[in-house]
């Protein structure tokens, strides 16, 4: 076998993750043999993560589902026996059509989410076929729904600052985000700008690498920004700091701001987040002082009750301070609002208005006695059992033996082991995309580098199948990857992008891929203002915008949190792990409870509990624990991970996941 006879592909990441690295990957005798970075995505610019160099042993693993195949064993017991295509196709088709005749359409319920965040993986040929069936319709708000729907509110879809705009800030603000791991081409340019003179603030209640690097690190309580960031804006106001001009002329709502801002005076908010009043006013003061400056918002802010309403009082920091309209002032959430493309076209059928299910609930979902029942769950593009609320009720709703669960997959996931017909799916290696990045601003297509693995099919083609045997589909509706592209790129506004596409297989948004906000890029909403209390937003939050929500339960102490690390993208590649994960306590928490690293230990509260070892670490704020997201069950001794302990209660915004609200408490066994 020749080595020599090698090429290199170019590729793009489509994993859940900002950057969206354009890859150079070699192949050799058709196998991939390596996987680096090129410079397409200049933000990218060349190196990769460790994950993703690591991703030929996800493709050719021993974890990769090869061929379809059927259950043989009890349910989730993870034995099937090998079918061909043509078999569980047909099965699946049987059981379709059995259980709309007798339950209806919404008996169905598909399931997916961040598996792939490739416009062709998601929303196409999938969406046409669970739209004409009449099937239940999933809310998708594990991730980003308080985020955007305050973003949403307050800016209309608005666009942020981007990557490389950040070394021309001379303030950067790190709230709630772990670029190190989550999105790591942002660090160089945050580098870049403190070798320049920029300061550098970071909030997170862990010690994370940046706020190693920070002029002030602030550690809240996880859930508590919200009273810091209205403290800080109160401060503002009370200090003439807010820029009146551009309140006057671009921000609505400012006075019933400034009354809900009122009560959270300095040393009010610090208390509640447990953090000195010094910090608190240094974040201020600083902020007041610093021109240009950004703050890049992430998603640690917003897995709590309090989520919505923190990043909204966050993302209004630069209205009320005057921060916009200057290379490198502003904010970051998600770029993906810098996208107009029409994604819902490549479905060629319109959502039907049938119940809609929101997904952190799933386990409710599932073993509720509803009408009509789930009685066919349809999974592709996530590991719902690793990563939703509730474990324990998502594994009893999946154990039920009434329910037929279809797996999509690469991996024999957690969830794939409860599944009656697993259908094994291609890498992105594997089949064609087209991505978009929520962090650089670029999109990237890509074709397949190799032959699928084993029977492994893409996701367009096996819904395009089933929407042919099901009789769903109709002639000359877009197919083929590349007909499915030009669906979503045929809208008038998207054609300078398919053009690039064609010319580069790059293209930048039609706001330019680093757009100033309020001189690029204006406020999508009704009337173009930044609307301060959108009074959507404020109907929608419990308490009303911005009104705080405390503990809602004392009896465990300990804050739970669950953070992205560089070793998984949520549960994908997790299976590459080969050891048990530990639970991160501080020093101080393990001392009252006589633990020390290494130490088997029980973590419980009245939802669940896991069984894995401990390890200190003095990085946390003290009253904080830490599991990671994304683990599978083999990472710890009871199989069960974080999100057993975490409660299917929704954020005060969006309907989305209340990951850090686990509260728990620790013991040695
Ligand atoms: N390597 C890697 N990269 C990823 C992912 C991954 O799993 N692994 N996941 C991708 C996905 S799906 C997403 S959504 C993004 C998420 O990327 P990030 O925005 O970085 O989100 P998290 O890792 O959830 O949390 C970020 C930080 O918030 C802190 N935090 C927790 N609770 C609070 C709180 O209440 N307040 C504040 N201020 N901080 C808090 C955590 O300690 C953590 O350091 O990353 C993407 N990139
Ligand atoms: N405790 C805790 N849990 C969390 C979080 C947290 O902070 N704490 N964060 C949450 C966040 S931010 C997110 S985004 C969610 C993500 O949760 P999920 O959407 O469940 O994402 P993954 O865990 O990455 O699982 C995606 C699966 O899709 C499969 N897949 C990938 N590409 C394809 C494809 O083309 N076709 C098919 N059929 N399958 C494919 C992969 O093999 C993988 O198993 O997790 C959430 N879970
Ligand atoms: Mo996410």
């Amino acid at each position: 076998m020749s080595t020599e006879a090698f090429q290199i592909l170019q590729s793009v990441c489509p994993l859940d993750c900002p950057d969206t690295c354009s890859l150079d990957v070699k192949v050799a005798d058709g196998r991939v043999v390596a996987i680096d970075g090129n410079h397409r995505n200049a933000v990218t610019a060349g190196y990769i993560c460790g994950k993703v160099r690591r991703f030929p042993e996800h493709v050719y693993g021993t974890d990769r589902v090869l061929y379809p195949a059927v259950r043989s064993g009890k349910k989730g017991s993870g034995t099937f026996r090998r079918v061909s295509w043509d078999e569980a196709l047909a099965l699946v088709v049987e059981r379709v059509r059995d259980v709309k005749r007798r339950l209806g359409g919404e008996a169905i319920l598909p399931f997916s989410y961040g598996g792939s965040n490739g416009y062709l993986t998601q929303g196409t040929t999938d969406a046409r076929l669970f739209h004409r069936l009449g099937a239940s319709r999933l809310a998708h708000t594990v991730c980003a729904a308080p985020s955007s729907t305050a973003v949403r509110g307050l800016y209309g879809r608005m666009p942020g600052v981007a990557f490389e705009d950040y070394p021309a800030a001379r303030l950067i603000v790190i709230w709630g985000c772990n670029p190190s791991a989550t999105g790591i081409h942002l660090v160089p340019y945050i580098r870049r700008a403190q070798r320049a003179g920029a300061k550098l603030v970071v909030v997170d209640p862990r010690r994370t690498p940046l706020a190693r690097l920070a002029d002030l690190h602030m550690a809240p309580l996880p859930g508590t920004d919200l009273p810091v960031a209205l403290a800080v804006h109160r401060w503002l106001f009370e200090h003439g700091a807010t820029d009146k001009a551009f309140l006057e002329e671009h921000v609505a709502g400012v006075e019933e701001f400034r009354r809900r801002v009122e009560a959270w005076t300095i040393d009010r908010a610090a208390s509640t987040a447990r953090v000195k009043p010094d910090e608190i006013e240094q974040l201020a003061r600083m902020y007041a002082e610093s021109s240009p400056a950004v703050i890049r918002c992430g998603w640690g802010v917003e897995r709590n009750r309090n989520g919505g309403s923190a990043v909204a009082a966050i993302l209004a920091l630069p209205a009320v301070a005057g921060k916009f309209g200057v290379r490198g002032g502003g904010f970051t959430m998600s770029n993906s609002m810098a996208w107009d493309l029409d994604a819902t076209r490549a479905a060629c059928e319109p959502e039907p208005a049938t119940r809609l299910i929101n997904m952190n609930r799933l386990g409710q979902a599932l073993v509720d006695e509803r009408e009509p029942p789930i009685a066919l769950l349809f999974v592709y593009n996530a590991n719902p059992l690793a990563t939703l609320p509730r474990q324990g009720l998502v594994r009893a709703g999946l154990a039920r033996e009434d329910l037929f669960t279809i797996d999509f997959e690469q991996v024999l996931t957690d969830t794939a082991r409860w599944a009656d017909v697993l259908l094994p799916a291609t890498t992105f290696l594997e089949h064609t995309e087209l991505r978009k990045a929520y962090g650089a601003m670029l999109v990237q297509s890509a074709r397949p580098v190799i032959a699928p693995v084993g029977e492994a099919r893409p996701n367009y083609a096996v819904y395009a199948e089933l929407c042919r045997r099901l009789v769903l589909s109709h002639p000359g509706e877009p197919e083929g990857p590349e007909e499915l592209a030009d669906a979503i790129l045929s809208g008038d506004s998207s054609r300078p992008i398919a053009a690039s596409l064609r010319d580069s297989g790059t293209a930048a948004p039609l706001c330019g891929a680093r757009p100033v906000q309020f001189v690029d890029v204006l406020p999508r909403t009704s009337d173009g203002k930044v609307h301060l209390v959108p009074s959507a937003l404020d109907a929608e939050a419990p308490l009303g915008l911005y009104g705080y929500q405390h503990e809602a339960d004392d009896r465990y102490t300990l804050a739970l949190i669950s953070p992205a690390t560089s070793r998984s993208i949520s549960s994908s590649l997790a299976q590459l792990i080969a050891e048990q994960v530990a639970v991160e306590i501080h020093p101080d928490d393990a001392a009252a409870r006589g633990i020390a690293t290494g130490d088997a230990v029980r973590v419980f509260n009245e939802l669940g509990q896991l069984h894995t070892r401990a390890e200190l670490n003095d990085q946390l704020r003290h009253g904080v624990a830490v599991v990671p997201k994304g683990l599978w069950s083999r990472h710890t001794a009871d199989g069960n991970t974080a999100n057993s302990l975490v409660p299917d209660t929704f954020t005060d915004l969006g309907g989305g996941a209340c990951f850090n609200d686990a509260r728990v408490e620790i013991e040695r066994i």
